[in-house]
């Protein structure tokens, strides 16, 4: 079972701050002043293993932006000096709903607005938004309609090709301020099939898993069921998934999902999802999880960690 434990009332220290990392590591002082705390509260919140951090080489407690945002999304604490830590100022943003924060994304997509389209998925995050919700009802639904505006003439390629890049960038923005996971997580991998060039579902479905402490790997987008079979053999997954959003034959996909997931090692779940997997294509496929969404996902995961709490779920 994966937890980053907090409350265990002992330090979590993850790892030793390396003086060739490129991961910004800043001091308790900053970050108590980018809370709006005292210094002394940020280190007695370390040493009693409410917020995980790092140590220098000298023993002095640091902290990177994946374990401050970790600790704000936990606590549903503000930062009031964001750039402090190396987060950008929200800008006045004021999103109070699902609906908002997606009008407000598709909107500066549409626009190309790459700077505040991450600033929007950032201060979602920060905020303590769930990242399935923000794959589902933002990211998913924004994107549905980029899509619908270049069906209908609304935008053009270049303007969805835009769209996706800056999406992308947003997303990894989020993947740097997820924490990595505990020894021992469970491990899931996944990607698209051949012939599917689709990059941000997938990367969704890495993003969401890794935020319940999986330690997750989308293998991108276009792979052969050859590949992906020797991927499940050579890292022994718990779990394994499919996004499919462009099927070029359906009926060859299904035969040969079907043949793929008796293949996979006894361990590991197969869950399946996307645009192309509609409700006909759902009753053939068989030794899979089919899921809509992201929620659907994690719902399943812990429906299964239920079943077997052994299974090392969410
Ligand atoms: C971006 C995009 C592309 C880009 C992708 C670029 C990239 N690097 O990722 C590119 C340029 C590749 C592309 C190409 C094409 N596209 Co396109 N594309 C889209 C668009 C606008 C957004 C897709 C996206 O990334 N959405 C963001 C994700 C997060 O949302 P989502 O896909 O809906 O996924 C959600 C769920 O399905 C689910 N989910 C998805 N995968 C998984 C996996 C698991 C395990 C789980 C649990 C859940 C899950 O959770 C997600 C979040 O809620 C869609 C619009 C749409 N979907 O309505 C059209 C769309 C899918 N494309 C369309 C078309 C027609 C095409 C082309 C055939 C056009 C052409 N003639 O060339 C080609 C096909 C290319 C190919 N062979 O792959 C059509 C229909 C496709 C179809 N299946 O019939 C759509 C619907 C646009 C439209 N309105 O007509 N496309």
């Amino acid at each position: 079972m994966v937890t980053a434990d907090h409350d265990k009332e002992r330090p979590i220290v993850h790892s030793r701050v390396e003086e060739s990392s490129f991961e910004k590591f800043y001091s308790p002082v900053k970050v108590a002043k980018a809370i709006g705390v005292s210094e002394s509260s940020v280190k007695r919140w370390c040493d009693s293993g409410k917020i995980a951090f790092s140590k220098t080489a000298g023993g002095h407690r640091r902290l990177n932006r994946a374990q401050i945002v970790t600790f704000l999304r936990d606590r549903a604490c503000k930062l009031i000096k964001p750039t402090l830590v190396g987060l950008p100022e929200s800008d006045g943003l004021t999103i109070s709903n699902s609906a908002e924060a997606m009008t407000e994304f598709h909107s500066a997509l549409r626009s190309g607005n790459e700077a505040r389209c991450r600033r929007i998925l950032l201060h979602l995050f920060v905020n303590g938004w769930q990242m399935e919700e923000i794959a589902d009802q933002v990211v998913g639904i924004a994107m549905r309609k980029i899509g619908s505006d270049w069906k209908h003439g609304a935008v053009a390629v270049y303007e969805e090709r835009r769209a996706c890049g800056i999406c992308l960038h947003a997303l990894h923005d989020l993947r740097s301020m997820i924490m990595r996971p505990v020894e021992g997580a469970p491990v899931a991998i996944g990607g698209t099939v051949s012939g599917d060039n689709y990059r941000i579902p997938t990367f969704c479905v890495e993003l969401t898993l890794s935020c319940h402490g999986w330690q997750a790997t989308s293998l991108g987008s276009d792979l052969p069921f050859e590949t992906l079979l020797q991927a499940a053999g050579d890292l022994n997954p718990d779990l394994m998934w499919l996004s499919a959003s462009h099927l070029g034959d359906e009926t060859s996909f299904v035969t040969q999902l079907n043949r793929f997931a008796l293949e996979l090692p006894e361990k590991t779940i197969l869950v399946v999802g996307g645009y192309a997997i509609t409700p006909l294509l759902r009753t053939q496929i068989k030794n899979a999880i089919c899921c809509d969404n992201m929620s659907q996902l994690v719902a399943s995961i812990r429906h299964l960690n239920r079943l077997d709490p052994k299974s090392g779920g969410l």
